[in-house]
């Protein structure tokens, strides 16, 4: 089965070492240690997330599970290719939207998998080539970015594209044959279709710095510096029975080029050292402020794609495992993201010093602050709420936007009004927020909302 081969490759390539370097880090006490996954991620301004087959939803144990520890999710299989467009030009979203309407209804943000995969290709484009693939793979990427807008938090706009084994080069494969720069070109169609998405690159076989890793780093790279439209990238992370010493280092330099990393697909074989090595990956993500959300890939044992080798953090029965200890523990002890997350690495060296010296939270109430990316005709805001020194048990945020200017779509806010002073709420999981936290909710507009500025109520 395709799927074996990729998890044989995925952990051959694991070395041994990180785990004790990992163990002795100091673990300090958080000051509000969260009970569950998600609420504990989210006072690190964080995700975490699971991999979730449509068809369990109406499994009780199973969504009793889902839903109180996990605050975002993805698909499994419905939002793949050979699920979204079975027959060419005819698209069936029935698994995506069920998926994206329980997560609203849960508080939870959505992972987009996948636009673009050489696996799960229908049988169409299976048999396609040249340009008439290459149009037909771009249709498939406005179309569904465009079905899902506004409701994606991260798309992997291209999945698991570059070759195992020590070339660092590309994969072959059709996708492949249309060009080298049909990712590129999926990315900049992601992005038209659905601004307010981040996009993301995800693989696997990248849990350290190798040969596939530096060939992908040096993609994101040459990215960055012409302007692709790239903001993450996915460490899928199956893991065997080690975990990679620079596992750690190699998200952080991935951090280091301006895109977001997140944790995308992670599971681990079972073993003595399971509990060890999730620990481990958690606490890597914690340590780079860039790393904003775990996905393990499915919630029980019995849930896995991985069969017999009870990979995840929940028994067949629902019960916690030593993973998921090891799991919390990492996300209580972590750091939060910092308030002000690091930019893109500057192009000029720094020169002279601030004018203005960092200043503190608010003492009291919370702040606002929004980055606007525009067109003509359009614009999404992304924009950061900090908690004051007291903390927030909610907040709302108001705009008054010029005339013209009408929202289209929110995400992680809920919005009261579209024209004129309009405001954007908490939704129920990140509205808890301790002294000084940051979270993010974001809004995509018709007409142009340049100049505005946000004013924050705490409550
Ligand atoms: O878990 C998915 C399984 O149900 C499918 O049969 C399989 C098909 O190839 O895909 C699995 O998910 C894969 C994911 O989409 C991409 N990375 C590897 C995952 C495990 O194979």
């Amino acid at each position: 089965m395709k799927h074996r081969r990729v998890l044989r490759a995925a952990v051959t390539v694991a070395v041994t070492g990180a785990l004790a370097a990992g163990m002795t880090m100091a673990l300090t006490t958080s000051a509000s240690a969260g009970t569950t996954l998600r609420a504990s991620a989210a006072e690190k301004g964080r995700y975490f997330g699971a991999a979730v087959a449509t068809g369990k939803l109406s499994t009780s144990a199973y969504v009793t599970v889902l839903n109180r520890e996990f605050n975002s999710v993805v698909a499994e299989n419905e939002m793949k290719w050979d699920a979204t467009e079975p027959q060419q030009g005819q698209f069936r979203y029935t698994g995506g939207d069920r998926l994206v309407s329980h997560a609203q209804a849960n508080g939870m943000s959505v992972r987009g998998h996948a636009l673009l995969w050489h696996q799960q290709e229908p049988g169409w484009a299976q048999s396609m080539s040249g340009s008439a693939l290459r149009s037909a793979m771009i249709n498939h990427v406005t179309q569904v970015a465009t079905h899902f807008r506004g409701k994606i938090h991260s798309w992997d706009v291209v999945n698991e594209a570059f070759a195992d084994g020590g070339s660092g080069g590309r994969r072959d494969s059709n996708l492949q044959r249309t060009g080298n720069d049909w990712i590129e070109a999926a990315f900049r169609a992601a992005r038209a279709a659905d601004p307010g998405a981040k996009l993301c690159y995800n693989d696997y076989n990248t849990d350290g710095i190798n040969a596939k890793s530096t060939g992908i780093y040096n993609m994101v790279r040459d990215f960055k510096s012409r302007g692709v439209p790239i903001d993450c990238v996915g460490f899928q992370s199956h893991l065997g029975t080690s975990l990679a010493g620079d596992y750690q280092a190699n998200l952080q330099r991935f951090a280091d080029l301006g895109v977001d990393v997140q944790i995308t697909e992670l599971d681990v074989m079972t073993g003595g050292n399971q509990a060890n090595i999730y620990g481990a990956v958690t606490r890597a993500c914690m340590n780079v402020s860039r790393c904003t959300g775990i996905t393990v890939w499915g919630v029980r044992d019995c849930d896995s794609w991985r069969g017999s080798d009870n990979a995840l953090l929940f028994d067949c029965n629902g019960n916690k495992k030593a993973a998921y200890t090891n799991v919390l523990n990492a996300l209580n002890a972590g750091p939060a993201i910092p308030t002000d997350p690091p930019t893109d690495p500057p192009t000029d060296p720094p020169t002279d010093p601030p004018t203005d010296p960092p200043t503190d939270p608010p003492a009291v109430g919370c702040s606002a602050s929004v980055s606007l990316n525009s067109w003509t005709g359009g614009f999404v805001a992304s924009v950061k709420v900090t908690a004051g020194s007291a903390g927030t048990s909610g907040w709302n945020v108001g705009f008054t936007l010029p005339s013209g200017a009408s929202v289209t779509n929110t995400w992680s806010a809920t919005a009261s009004g579209s024209t004129g002073t309009v405001r954007f709420a908490n939704v129920n999981y990140n509205g808890r927020l301790g002294a000084g936290q940051v979270t993010e909710f974001g809004f995509q507009g018709t007409g142009s909302a340049s100049g505005v500025t946000p004013t924050c109520t705490a409550s």
